[in-house]
């Protein structure tokens, strides 16, 4: 605990340093600082893709997405290490069927967050390049509209690892 409390202030510390020379050395480094300090503040977590089951095309991933800014983000792109393609997928019910479509753009509001899970939305992954194997992490990377993008690690997990009460059809 101590340690954690000596290791935040050293950082804060260096970052009122960096601060400090910027306003005597006359740059404009102020916004691409601003835009890191953004990005900061989109977080994924808990993300979980499944290992594809035997013959399958697609394989379904899971997680929630944190924005902590003051302006909503659109995210229009996801793409996993090693698979070649990745959607993001909804789920809607259509004359008493649920039914699952991509999602072009998805908003997730200022300080709210969205939640992937079953049942709604989920990301779809096709193509592995590379097999997914239970246990391992790739890297996920989520692209916004306003061109940022932020990298995460997403977990490979087995069907019945995580999703007991899942009852998830897949295409
Ligand atoms: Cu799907």
């Amino acid at each position: 605990m101590l340690r954690t409390v000596a290791l935040i202030s050293l950082v804060s510390f260096s970052g009122y340093g960096i601060a400090h020379n910027h306003q005597h050395d006359g740059h404009q480094h102020g916004a691409h600082q601003h835009a890191q300090h953004n990005s900061a503040s989109l977080q994924v977590s808990n993300a979980k893709i499944r290992a594809f089951l035997p013959a399958a095309k697609s394989t379904a991933g899971y997680m929630t997405i944190n924005n902590g800014t003051k302006e909503s983000v659109t995210i229009v792109k996801a793409k996993i290490e090693g698979l070649g393609r990745v959607e993001i997928h909804e789920h809607i019910h259509s004359n008493g069927m649920m039914k699952m479509q991509p999602v072009k753009k998805l908003v997730v509001p200022a300080n709210g967050q969205v939640e992937f899970k079953p049942g709604g939305y989920h990301l779809m992954g096709f193509e592995p390049k590379v097999k997914l194997k239970v246990g391992e992490t790739r890297k996920l990377t989520l692209y916004f509209s306003n061109g940022e993008k932020v990298e995460n690690e997403i977990k490979v997990v087995s069907l019945k690892d995580a999703f007991s009460s899942e009852s998830h059809h897949h295409h």
